[in-house]
């Protein structure tokens, strides 16, 4: 076990530094004072520059979620039928638990290892808890590869043919822009920090623009707001090129010096003229002019893109589009111009090393899709899949077409782990559950994929009952498989110091003693960073890349292009026929994808789940505010309550997500009618691409 938490005198307190394990891009770094072995305080460091003191909602409530009456403490097996209920599971001992686990995996790997599939995603996103042991193992093992495509992959893979990485403006520099595109964008709710940075560009007199179907928190709080529809962002993107190209609102020196394919560029931009991206858009043609003009005239201009827009079929496409737009204006030269998806990039971790991918099987093992993960188990027949491992993920709530997946869960002949802190939907389904430790419980160091510091999370309190970390229960595993390669017995710290041993120029002055003592510590950039105000970007060429050699070879166009999301008129009009309403399921701003709902303070301030929707479309069904209605497609239904307003466009409706099913009162959510369809680039989830019709239940008596 590699327990990192120092003795302490009675009765004395002391200040832990800590890191927010969750799938966000901010990464706050946390202070967390300690008496007597148990945690009193979670709070935000003063110190760090972006968490500025502050946590959001969810996470200052870590002490609840810690401390919850509902913890996972012991591991349990199941002693009555899968799927939902109580009382299903009785205790037993890790030796028992592990024991089992063990048999099982070595008599299906003897045949196939590849039947046995992990599924783990972003319950923490620590280097150590993530990214290390627990790939080890799998990969040692040689298990079936999860492809983790729920999140971001389209816009990733599409950013990356034209930037060359997942490099970007620095969050600290947004004050400095004088326009600011949130293009697919909620940050008051799912990036806190930025949005004080945006905030703070608006007292300085910048314009913020939101592009988004529906009016979010931000949007409201946005100069202007621009709504098309889910998934048109590609065609409004070549709208705005088309334009910047016709009225000369270029950077002819930043384009010659430093981009690749203007002309290939320029040639896909005519088709989309002002008069065509209206009609794919469904936004007047004024607007598209205005946009173009405010962008072209503005070079110190900033686009946050992020997730909203890419989760379309034709999302990985539309990622390359908007990354093209900077370049034609030469926003790049600016400090706090271009764009931010993401900038995991800017750090070098060396994932090979944390992974331990040298220890898989030659030719390497089959990948099997997460966001398809229904259709795994109830179809992959090469071989089937026997056992899954669930870690870090709860997939029953989160997973797309999750009615699929309940009842690829149901086979009896599946084998199914589940290491958890709570006991989740998906632990309804489970053979033998885990208790999981929470971030206070563990060491581990995080590298952000929004902002440029690398963090260490100190060890606060000892695991709670008989938790463990990923860590430590795959360390366990791998004795009991007889794996006996070194990897398997590193502690924490040293995997930790492993990931950055590469020496790096980002990383060559990382110093784990100033980590110890400050808790975070910025990568070797300059202070005023402009990533490519020089050009010299990370492609192939150097340069911006229009059109895209690399992205021809994987089979992609190579230059961007437009395609139309997949479950509308434009993509099925069949389809769109009889399911003539696009679902948005956005995350709530009190919930972090599925977890937080069940923090019992944050539910009650959350309240019920609902669906939002245009008055035309509510009174074309006779459905008013507060009704209790049903929306459904072929995949599945849910239902809701009705909340009747002017936030989202005829056309659409959103349901922010994502609640437990088993806290809601039919046993459903969102994602029994989310698409498992994937996306152009990449193969990622198309959760936003998703048709469905909606109608007024009866009032429950
Ligand atoms: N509170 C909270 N914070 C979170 C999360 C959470 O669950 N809760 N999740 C975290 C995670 S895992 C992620 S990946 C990030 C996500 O971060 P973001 O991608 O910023 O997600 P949202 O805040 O939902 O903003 C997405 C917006 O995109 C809009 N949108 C949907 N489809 C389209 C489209 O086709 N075009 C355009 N232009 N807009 C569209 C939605 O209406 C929504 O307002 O947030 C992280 N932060
Ligand atoms: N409809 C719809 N669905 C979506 C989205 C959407 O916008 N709409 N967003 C998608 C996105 S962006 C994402 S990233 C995914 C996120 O999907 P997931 O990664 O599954 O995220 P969570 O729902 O937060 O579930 C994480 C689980 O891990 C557990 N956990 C936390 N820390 C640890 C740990 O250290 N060890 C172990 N073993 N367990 C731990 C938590 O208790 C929690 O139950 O959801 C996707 N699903
Ligand atoms: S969820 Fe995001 S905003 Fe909230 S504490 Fe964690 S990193 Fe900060
Ligand atoms: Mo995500």
């Amino acid at each position: 076990m590699s327990s990192t938490i120092p003795i302490q005198t009675p009765g004395q307190e002391r200040v832990v530094h800590g890191t927010c394990p969750h799938d966000c891009p901010d990464t706050c770094a946390m202070l967390i004072t300690v008496k007597d072995g148990v945690a009193t305080k979670v709070k935000g460091d003063p110190a760090h520059p972006t968490t500025q003191g502050a946590l959001c909602t969810k996470v200052s409530r870590y002490l609840e979620r810690t401390y919850s009456p509902d913890r996972l403490l012991h591991p349990m097996r199941r002693v009555g039928p899968k799927g939902p209920g109580q009382g299903r599971f009785e205790r037993i001992g890790w030796d028992e638990a592990l024991d089992t686990i063990a048999a099982r995996f070595k008599a299906i790997a003897a045949e196939d290892p590849q039947a046995i599939l992990p599924y783990a995603y972003s319950g923490t996103l620590g280097l150590v808890h993530n990214f290390g042991m627990p790939r080890r193992f799998f990969h040692r093992l040689g298990a079936s590869l999860p492809e983790r495509v729920l999140c971001a992959t389209a816009g990733r893979l599409g950013y990356n043919t034209v930037i060359g990485a997942q490099v970007g403006i620095d969050i600290v520099h947004f004050p400095e822009a004088r326009l600011i595109l949130l293009w697919g964008t909620n940050p008051i709710t799912s990036n806190l920090h930025l949005w004080t940075r945006i905030a703070e560009a608006k007292r300085n007199g910048a314009r913020i623009i939101a592009i988004d179907p529906y009016r979010s928190l931000s949007a409201d709080k946005a100069d202007w707001h621009i709504a098309p529809l889910p998934g048109t962002d590609g065609a409004l993107a070549f709208g705005l090129m088309h334009l910047l190209i016709r009225d000369g609102n270029l950077d002819r020196d930043y384009i010659e010096q430093h981009t690749l394919g203007f002309d290939a560029l320029a040639a896909r931009a005519a088709e989309f003229p002002p008069e065509r991206v209206a009609e794919l858009t469904g936004l007047p043609a004024e607007t598209i002019l205005r946009l173009a003009a405010e962008y072209g005239a503005e070079r110190r201009s900033a686009i946050r893109v992020n997730f909203g827009m890419q989760r379309h079929a034709g999302g990985g496409n539309a990622m390359r589009a908007i990354a093209c737009l900077p370049a034609l204006t030469g926003a790049w030269r600016e400090v706090g111009g271009g764009v931010l998806m993401d900038v995991a990039g800017a750090h070098a971790v060396d994932l090979a090393a944390l992974d331990g991918r040298h220890m898989l099987p030659d030719p390497p093992p089959r990948n099997v899709n997460m966001a398809q993960i229904g259709k795994a188990l109830t179809e992959l027949n090469d071989p089937p899949l026997k056992a899954l491992f669930v870690y870090a993920s709860n997939p029953v709530a989160v997973a797309p077409n999750n009615a699929l997946l309940r009842q690829g869960l149901l086979r009896p002949d599946l084998f199914t782990v589940v290491h958890e802190i709570f006991l989740t939907d998906t632990c309804d389904y489970a053979d033998i559950v885990l208790p999981a430790t929470t971030q206070l419980e563990q060491f581990d160091v995080h590298r952000p994929y929004g902002t440029l510091y690398t963090m260490l999370n100190q060890q606060a309190i000892a695991p709670l009952g008989e938790a463990c970390s990923n860590a430590e229960l795959f360390r366990r595993l791998a004795a009991r498989m007889g794996f006996d390669e070194p990897c398997f017995r590193q502690s924490d710290e040293e995997i930790a110091q492993q990931a950055h041993d590469r020496g790096a120029a980002v990383n060559a002055t990382l110093d784990f003693e100033l980590l110890h003592r400050q808790g975070w510590q910025r990568l070797d950039l300059p202070e005023r960073y402009a990533p490519f105000a020089e050009g010299r970007f990370p492609t192939p060429s150097g340069k911006c890349e229009f059109e895209s050699a690399s992205a021809a070879a994987q089979g992609w166009s190579a230059v961007p292009e437009f395609i139309p999301p997949r479950e509308s008129a434009a993509g099925d009009p069949a389809l769109a026929a009889r399911f003539p309403l696009m679902l948005l399921t956005p995350p709530a701003r009190h919930y972090l994808n599925s977890s937080f709902s069940g923090v019992a303070s944050l539910v009650r301030d959350v309240g019920e789940p609902w669906v939002e929707i245009s008055a035309g479309d509510a009174a074309r069904r006779c459905i008013a505010e507060g009704d209790r209605v049903q929306v459904f497609n072929e995949r599945g239904a849910f239902s809701v309550r009705a909340v009747v307003n002017d936030r989202t466009r005829d056309g659409v409706l959103v349901a922010p997500s994502i609640w437990w099913l088993k806290k809601s009162a039919d046993g459903e959510n969102a994602n029994a009618v989310t698409s498992d369809g994937l996306t152009d680039i990449g193969r990622g989830a198309t959760y936003y691409d998703t048709a469905v019709e909606i109608r007024k239940l009866p009032a429950l008596s």
